[in-house]
């Protein structure tokens, strides 16, 4: 069976460049969103080796796996795989892939687009000329970026690439992470609310999961205080909404910009009625560009795999070369 051609299910999003990439290399299964995933499988469940999971609203849990006897891998679009239970799928010999480093520069330059926006009230100032409000009056001034100093919350590969960027503005950079990174000359903070006191920004870019869940609490908010500015280019888990709901309510805090929320794609009707907040639309890593580097890395890195090279880009709970 050595040469068999792979069973591939593609589960969320059949997009070309994922379609075209893996055809030559395996027989291809459409498990889309609004299917009955474990119905879709079990005429399947004996032959399929490989997934890829490609903007799905579905969670690879423990459950699902364990349907599939024969599964070896789960390639994963995206950099963050909170989306899969990886540490199951280390644990019973499941390989998992995500998309690390193509979309570095992209989520970064959109983190600093996220930041302007809200520091500035660009999109704000943007519709009050479209509403005809700048032949009545000036547009009122904006706070700046001149005067603050940006707490970075996770000093990964993006948030690296966001520091870069922060630097070149001029803007003074510190950062909080389980640990401090090696090579990073920014002031490390272990404490989190301790360094939310010291800056007036803070630009989260952690991975999502359990580990962070509800990291940015009222707690963390209090601390950043009346001039504080929340920016959110993690994952909606990272913040607790109720908590910043109530602060931007209570101007505990300044105001916030959010690429993502807690039950994408709803966003909750207060931020909606709230002016001053910007909202995009999970789009840190969504250009054309980008996104065409994501799908061939989710196609390559399954290649790989059933190509006998293993996987390009292994999780950390999925290690390769396997461990013992
Ligand atoms: C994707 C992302 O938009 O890579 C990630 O972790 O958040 C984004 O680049 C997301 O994975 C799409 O589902």
């Amino acid at each position: 069976m050595a040469n068999e051609k792979p069973d591939i299910l593609i589960v969320g999003a059949a997009k070309p460049v994922i379609v075209e990439g893996l055809t030559p290399h395996g027989t291809i299964h459409h498990l889309a969103d609004q299917q009955d995933g474990t119905a879709f499988v079990a005429p399947l469940a004996e032959r399929i080796r490989g997934i890829a999971l490609v903007q799905s609203g579905r969670r690879l849990t423990a459950e699902f796996m364990s349907l599939l006897p024969r599964l070896e891998i789960v390639s994963n679009f995206g950099v963050g795989y909170d989306t899969v239970d990886a540490a199951w799928a280390g644990q019973h010999g499941i390989m998992v892939t995500n998309t690390p480093d193509v979309l570095n520069e992209e989520v970064a330059d959109t983190a600093l687009g996220l930041l302007l926006c809200t520091v500035r009230e660009l999109p704000q100032a943007e519709r009050y000329v479209r509403a005809g409000k700048w032949v009545e009056k000036n547009y009122p001034l904006s706070q700046s970026l001149r005067d603050r100093t940006v707490g970075v919350v996770g000093m990964g590969r993006i948030g690296k690439a966001i520091g870069r960027r922060l630097e070149a503005f001029g803007v003074p950079v510190v950062y909080h992470s389980r640990h401090p990174q090696a090579g990073v000359a920014y002031k490390y903070y272990p404490d989190l609310v301790g360094m939310a006191r010291d800056v007036d920004v803070l630009m989260v870019i952690v991975p999502g999961g359990a580990a962070t869940k509800h990291l940015i609490n009222a707690e963390v908010l209090a601390a950043l205080g009346p001039n504080g500015i929340l920016i959110n280019m993690a994952r909606g888990s990272v913040v607790d909404e109720e908590a910043l709901i109530k602060a931007l309510q209570d101007k505990t805090i300044l105001t916030a910009g959010l690429d993502v929320f807690a039950k994408e794609p709803q966003v909750p009707q207060e931020l909606l009625a709230m002016d001053h907040v910007v909202l995009f639309p999970h789009l840190g890593s969504g250009s054309i560009h980008t996104r065409k580097a994501m799908d061939q890395l989710t196609a390559d890195n399954l290649v790989s795999w059933f190509a006998g090279k293993g996987p390009i880009t292994p999780v950390p709970e999925t290690p390769w070369p396997r461990k013992g």
